[in-house]
């Protein structure tokens, strides 16, 4: 059985998402993802786990098909409608996924090579009438592949289970209270965590309202926060710097004070600088909570709900969440101030990485998950440090491996050596920089070298600075750090 779909059915006439003034029901979900499965299942009893990809745009129909893939029995894989060709192909052979279900629109961007052989099931071309019997779903079984950045050049799939969703959905419920009353803003993208399951699927297992807003646009937002009470609000902080920077130039008392009335408003995915908090708390009179998640584990710390809210900090252990630091030789951390790595327990934590078996055994120790990011406790409040590895650049909520972008570049004639890195930025958290060696002295420039990324690379892993190193002795940088490389750009 899975729960969200059970507890969701009795909601019925309420509204569950308002897309473009429309509004739309629960029943109405039920209904248009029960045909969908039914479609999906064609003359089979249970899907078995067959990956399904989804390239749609965030309205209710992102939610018809991934509730129609699940009722089917299906794993639902939602993707970036800005992936690129080349991210494309990696999503599609890693998964094995030979079906497909998109929106109309995104049928101008079908490139013919990445979709050979697949199914591509465009929803508004399919006469839904038929409804089937739907399979029972184990909540053991497999649900979801998240696409997440690591250290190696290609993006790993986080594999989770039906349980696993479960459980980061009730957690966040729990502690940040959500309830029907509820009504959020959604701007967040729909093939990452922080959009799926805190700003999605959370306020749906209350009963609540979902507006959905596409992608993160400040007059679209300002619009609709005039337009209605909305109670919680979360975001990543390059959207807060944005909140502020234009609340800051004009002064909107109207919409500063529907900020004003909002019952909780959140910050998560990267750091949000205490400078934020602070601007923010002056502006509105909100005290932002900020937490900690990631793909693999959900969330798992967070500032409280009632209580105090330290900025800088991610708070404290989430309901049913374990938490602990251990220093490099594995020993558990028990004094404050000391920094450690974050290690995590609990049912929400993911089941494994695709076709990585040897990486999925490597990133638990003793069933505790090893997440990479160095914390230390302080009054028994959770510190982020940062990550263990400079290849991973953190820029507006995204998570960008370095070494796929050094991959893309080094294809280009022109470049003999490079090194991707990330600068500090404060409204992006980092920005990409990208020092290189051309071969013989080549005309590079950072616009044609942004036009060379983007063929295979989505918009947000685009290179923001480049600086040409072509009077380092041959073979050099290879030898150089990146620590070392960043200082250049100063
Ligand atoms: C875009 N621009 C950038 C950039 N991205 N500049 C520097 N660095 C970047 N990364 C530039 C564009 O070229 C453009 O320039 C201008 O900024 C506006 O671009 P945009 O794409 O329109 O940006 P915007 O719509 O403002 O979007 C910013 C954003 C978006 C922060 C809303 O990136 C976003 O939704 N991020 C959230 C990602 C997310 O959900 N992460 C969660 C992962 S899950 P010009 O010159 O054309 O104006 C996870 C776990 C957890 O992390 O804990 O949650
Ligand atoms: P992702 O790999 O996209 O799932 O992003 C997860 C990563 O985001 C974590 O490993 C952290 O490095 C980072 N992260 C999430 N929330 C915070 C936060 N509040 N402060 C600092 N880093 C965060």
């Amino acid at each position: 059985m899975i729960e969200i779909l059970e507890r969701t059915k009795e909601f019925k006439a309420e509204t569950a998402l308002v897309v473009e003034e429309k509004e739309i029901t629960y029943s109405d979900l039920h209904l248009q993802s029960d045909l969908i499965a039914s479609y999906l299942l064609n003359n089979k009893e249970d899907l078995y786990e067959e990956p399904i990809a989804l390239l749609i745009e965030p309205d209710e129909r992102y939610i018809n098909a991934l509730w129609g893939i699940w009722k089917a029995g299906g794993i639902a894989i939602p993707l970036s409608l800005s992936a690129k060709q080349d991210e494309l192909e990696h999503f599609l052979s890693d998964t094995r996924a030979k079906r497909i279900i998109c929106s109309k629109t995104y049928r101008n961007n079908v490139n013919s090579s990445v979709f050979k052989n697949i199914d591509l099931i465009f929803l508004e071309d399919l006469e839904l009438k038929e409804l089937k019997n739907l399979p029972s779903i184990e909540t053991e079984r497999k649900a979801m592949i998240l696409y997440t950045s690591g250290t190696t050049s290609k993006p790993k799939g986080v594999v989770s289970t039906h349980e696993n969703i479960r459980s980061q959905i009730a957690t966040l419920v729990e502690a940040w209270q959500w309830k029907k009353e509820d009504h959020i803003p959604l701007f967040l993208p729909l093939h990452h965590i922080h959009g799926i399951i805190n700003s999605l699927l959370s306020p749906l297992y209350q009963g609540a309202k979902v507006t959905m807003l596409g992608s993160f646009n400040f007059s679209r937002l300002s619009k609709e926060m005039i337009k209605n009470d909305f109670s919680v609000f979360t975001a990543v902080p390059t959207v807060y710097f944005s909140l502020i920077e234009n609340l800051e130039k004009n002064n909107h008392r109207e919409l500063i004070e529907k900020f004003k009335n909002m019952r909780l408003m959140m910050s998560g995915s990267a750091a949000l600088a205490p400078e934020i908090h602070k601007k923010w708390k002056n502006l509105t009179g909100q005290e932002i909570l900020e937490r900690y998640g990631m793909t693999e584990i959900g969330m798992a710390l967070s500032n409280p709900y009632i209580g105090k809210r330290k900025p800088g900090f991610v708070g404290v252990p989430l309901p049913k969440v374990e938490v602990r630091l251990e220093d490099e030789t594995g020993k558990e951390i028990s004094t404050e101030g000391v920094a450690g790595e974050i290690l995590i327990k609990g049912p929400q934590v993911f089941k494994e990485y695709l076709n990585q078996p040897q990486k999925t055994l490597e990133s638990f120790t003793n069933s505790w998950f090893k997440t990479g990011d160095i914390a230390l406790i302080e009054d028994g409040y959770y510190k982020i440090l940062g990550r263990d590895s400079i290849d991973i650049i953190k820029s507006g909520g995204y998570k960008i491996s370095a070494l796929e972008i050094e991959d893309t570049l080094l294809k280009n004639q022109k470049i003999r050596e490079c090194a991707v890195i990330g600068l500090d930025d404060d409204k992006w958290g980092e920005i990409i920089g990208v020092a290189l060696v051309t071969t013989d002295n080549k005309d590079l420039d950072l616009d044609e070298i942004q036009k060379w990324c983007s063929k295979d690379l989505s918009d947000y892993k685009l290179p923001r600075r480049v600086l040409i190193l072509d009077n380092l002795p041959k073979n050099s940088m290879g030898k150089i750090t990146k620590k070392k490389i960043k200082s250049f750009f100063n």
